[in-house]
């Protein structure tokens, strides 16, 4: 890495934990940190004790027969116990787990209490269909109250869920449904988005032409637009949820019995069905986000806006916040209906105090302008996080200033579907921040960065993230293929856990995560991290976003192709591309400036919000596009191609 991309990256300032943040922080100082690093299974296993009840305590914390761990063996706990019925127990039935609000503005305020007798039912209405424990259960389903409550219904009676993303399609939703052999499906009559209804019910009968597996579905009444119903295998959740009884005891679960199964969509290949377990899982997830979230369950209100299909939402919508008790708000529909302030208006309306969202929401509303967030109080916000991409610095100070008023510390957590919980993160009145960085590795991980050769590569140095040592939340397998497991994570260094992710150490020893290895650029020799070249296009004022990949170049081996979406009031020119230009050789040097440019309104982004450069690599080299099954919406594609073909952005040699 060049040295000018170092010095892009470390300059500016950094943020240390606002002394009144810090004054009442869970975590203040480093001595959880140096517990964890003299004996990181002890540390565990201190966590697995204080924030968990288990029936039964385990013989042994952990059994590492690399690459298959076992965590907690020998113990047994139930989930929907410890994250609904010992609240209840405890006193705290009339706190609310859950501030729901639809789309249309309908609301529902869901106690612990509450949750307890839903989860029961919904439990008691899986067991009279015939599900038991170590079946597995697809649900399909918008962002409504049932879709945790179906989750924690299969974690009761120790049936293994699989949420189906309610933005993908039959062929997708019937893979996983047939891959899992699922023996019910979960799913409601449609989906609110855009003021608009998404059919997930006749999107589900498609799928389930042919899912021989399926003997049940279980049907949502939510939009109530009238969907065709097959007798026998459908019933109405108010028909056979309702009627049962709320008292279904959690039966205790063995600490490795499967608790969910979450298909990784990946932007190439077969969707990766990845397995994680009871007793580990919930451990981390409870761990992380009391500690990274600095959670106060008596006062915060915190709201994640990710999707329950998405890993974020199973461990920090559902299984995290319920696990310390905390409450939170679900929101079901798009940040801009019925405006583009939606998001700071429920962020007033419910007193929000922690925040947790996306790099590609954040840049959306920088594209869309101050005037939105300005509009409502954002004063109850203490703390903000990030996660799903690198956020660049840009991005950050924005998000920082214009949502966080310039008060709240952000945390930047970088993890996987695969490790199931926050492994690099600040602890945010312990670390001092450095925009664009995710820091270190939280207490209890261990994580590196290595060259080729699998060697630390020191500090300062770049290669590729490392895990090296297991830990408790970590995937347990692929589901019905071990040999992609090995491959996949564990074949490319000796005894390490490859995350598919470049990174760097800076002279501080903090980590920058650079995005995907296959997103990395060789010019002319010099390794160029598409992140950084992007950031550095979007500090310019112009620029809301950007994405840029290598193509194919005779003399430099690859090119820098840049594809950028103006800030609104901006006017694509010739002038602008060289000022762009320029703008990128000052921050990083020349080697990286885009050899082209190319303006455009959208970006091909899966439907979590991650950039796919795949496709843009694709048009930049004109070759045929590949599958876009994973594409939020396929017709931005098409129309960038259009464009770049019209637009000669290959041709500028300067
Ligand atoms: C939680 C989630 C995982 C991939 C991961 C990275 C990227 C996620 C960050 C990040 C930089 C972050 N799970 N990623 N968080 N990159 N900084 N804070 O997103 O399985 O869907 O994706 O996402 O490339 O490998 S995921």
């Amino acid at each position: 890495m060049s040295d000018a991309i170092e010095g892009l990256l470390e300059e500016g300032r950094t943020f240390p934990p606002p002394p009144e943040f810090a004054a009442t922080a869970r975590v203040r100082d480093s001595s959880l940190q140096a517990a964890a690093d003299a004996d990181p299974e002890a540390f565990w296993a201190g966590q697995a004790a204080e924030l968990l009840d288990w029936d039964r305590p385990w013989d042994r914390v952990l059994d590492w027969q690399p690459p298959d761990a076992q965590w907690f063996l020998g113990g047994t706990l139930n989930v929907a116990h410890n994250c609904v019925d010992r609240h209840v127990a405890a006193g705290l039935g009339d706190r609310v787990a859950f501030l729901w609000e639809g789309e249309p503005g309908d609301e529902r305020a869901i106690t612990y209490a509450e949750l307890q007798d839903e989860v029961s039912r919904a439990a008691n209405a899986l067991l009279a269909l015939g599900i038991e424990r170590g079946d597995r259960v697809a649900i399909y389903m918008g962002m409504v109250p049932e879709l945790p409550i179906a989750m924690l219904a299969c974690a009761r009676i120790g049936a293994a869920h699989s949420v189906v993303f309610g933005g993908f399609t039959a062929d997708s939703l019937r893979g996983r449904i047939n891959d899992a052999e699922a023996k019910a499906l979960i799913t409601c009559d449609g989906a609110w988005r855009r003021g608009a209804v998404v059919p997930l019910k006749d999107i589900a009968d498609e799928a389930l032409q042919d899912a021989p597996s399926v003997h049940h579905c279980i049907v949502l009444r939510r939009t109530d637009h009238g969907v065709s119903m097959t007798p026998g295998r459908d019933h109405w959740w108010h028909d056979l949820v309702e009627a049962q009884s709320e008292h279904c005891p959690p039966e205790p679960m063995d600490a490795e019995q499967l608790l969910f199964i979450l298909y990784t969509s990946g932007t190439t290949a077969k969707p990766k069905g990845i397995m994680h377990t009871t007793g580990g899982y919930l451990t981390q997830v409870a761990s992380t986000f009391r500690n990274v979230f600095d959670i106060r369950p008596e006062s915060d209100v915190y709201w994640c806006t990710a999707d329950c299909g998405w890993v974020t939402g199973h461990s920090y919508i559902v299984y995290g916040p319920l696990a310390n008790g905390a409450t939170s708000v679900i929101y079901e529909g798009t940040p801009d209906h019925p405006d583009k302030d939606r998001f700071w208006a429920i962020v007033e309306k419910y007193g929000v105090t922690i925040l947790y969202t996306a790099p590609t929401a954040i840049r959306t509303f920088m594209k869309w302008g101050d005037e939105y967030p300005q509009r409502r109080d954002l004063s109850s916000l203490r703390l903000l996080g990030s996660v799903g991409e690198p956020i660049n610095p840009e991005a950050w100070i924005w998000y920082h200033d214009v949502i966080g008023h310039g008060r709240t510390p952000i945390v930047d957590t970088w993890w996987q579907t695969e490790t199931g919980a926050i492994m690099i993160s600040p602890l945010p009145g312990a670390t001092p921040l450095k925009p664009g960085s995710a820091t270190f590795p939280l207490p209890g991980v261990g994580a590196d960065v290595v060259g080729d050769d699998g060697e630390p590569v020191g500090v300062p140095g770049g290669g590729y993230l490392v895990l090296n040592r297991p830990w408790p939340s970590m995937l347990r397998g692929v589901w019905g293929d071990p040999q992609r497991f090995r491959d996949t994570y564990w074949s490319r260094f000796e005894g390490l856990y490859f995350a598919g992710d470049g990174a760097k150490r800076d002279a501080d020893g903090y980590l920058w995560l650079l995005g995907r290895v296959d997103d990395v650029m060789l010019v002319s020799g010099h390794n160029i991290s598409t992140a950084e070249v992007e950031s550095a296009l979007v500090d310019h004022h112009a620029v809301a976003e950007a994405a840029v990949v290598g193509t194919t170049d005779a003399t430099t081996g690859q090119a820098v192709s840049a594809f950028v979406i103006l800030r609104s009031g901006n006017v694509a020119s010739d002038d602008l591309v060289r000022e762009l230009r320029d703008h990128v050789a000052k921050l990083i040097g020349p080697i990286a400036k885009p050899k082209s440019i190319l303006f455009t309104d959208d970006l091909p982004k899966t439907r979590s919000g991650k950039i796919m450069r795949r496709l843009l690599r694709n048009v930049a080299e004109d070759e045929s596009l590949g599958d876009t099954t994973t594409l939020a919406d396929p017709s931005v594609v098409a129309g960038i191609r259009d464009r770049y073909l019209a637009s000669n952005a290959g041709g500028d040699d300067e």
